[in-house]
């Protein structure tokens, strides 16, 4: 059986919501974050990374979500939440299902160490670090951030799912996390069509049932 390599509060909740969307027998492996939130050592022994998620099914073992997402989509998808190739919705798939990893999330790690950076350095250089490193963020992250905010409530504004069909596909799976960081940091503005969006999203049974079997998870919020 497909096993996930799952940590807390994390973006192998992604991969939990997709198994569950497709009925898929799964088992997990939990692991907890550290204090300093990082991913404990045993993860190391799953993946040369130690970052979750993983998948282990038979032979193969797989790191990286949207890696993740397309080999289960593929594998165990038969053609459900999947647009129809050659249509705009299938263009529209492709490009979340890799902007996620490849753009917004790079963001908010950037944005989070600018703020990570000051907090856990020495009481005497924390002021000065403070000041660089917001000044750093406000100057190249938080504008990039709000552009990327900005393109994606645009396009939701139209579309109750990323790639605009009635039901979560690929894609929708990819942002799940990012969405929800913009959901639980209030980044969309209030009444914006990201909150309506992971509302939508956090509705759904499966959502719930990976909710459950997944545990801690902070960012269960809308
Ligand atoms: N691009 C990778 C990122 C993996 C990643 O950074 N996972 C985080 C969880 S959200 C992690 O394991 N963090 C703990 C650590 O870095 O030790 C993916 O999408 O799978």
């Amino acid at each position: 059986m497909l096993t996930v390599h799952h940590l807390n509060d994390s973006r192998s909740q992604r991969i939990l919501w997709l198994l569950e969307e497709l009925e898929v027998p799964y088992e997990i492996k939990k692991y907890q974050r550290l204090p300093t939130l990082l991913a404990p050592p045993e993860l190391l022994a799953v993946n040369p990374l130690g970052k979750a998620p993983v998948i282990v099914d038979g032979e193969v073992n797989l790191a990286e979500s949207g890696a993740i997402i397309e080999y289960i989509m593929r594998k165990y998808g038969k053609g459900k939440l999947q647009p129809a190739e050659g249509t705009q919705a299938a263009i529209d798939d492709l490009y979340y299902l890799h902007y996620s990893e490849g753009t917004i999330m790079p963001l908010f790690v950037l944005r989070f160490i600018c703020n990570a950076v000051p907090e856990q350095s020495p009481w005497f250089i924390r002021w000065l670090l403070s000041m660089v490193f917001n000044q750093l963020s406000a100057q190249f992250v938080d504008v990039e951030i709000k552009k990327n905010i900005d393109m994606i409530e645009s396009h939701l504004s139209k579309k109750d799912w990323l790639a605009g069909g009635s039901e979560p596909t690929s894609a929708d799976f990819s942002m799940s996390y990012a969405m929800e960081i913009i959901e639980k940091y209030k980044l969309g503005g209030p009444g914006g069509a990201s909150h309506a969006y992971v509302k939508r999203m956090q509705a759904r049974p499966a959502y719930k049932r990976a909710l459950e079997r997944g545990g801690e998870y902070t960012y269960a919020l809308a």
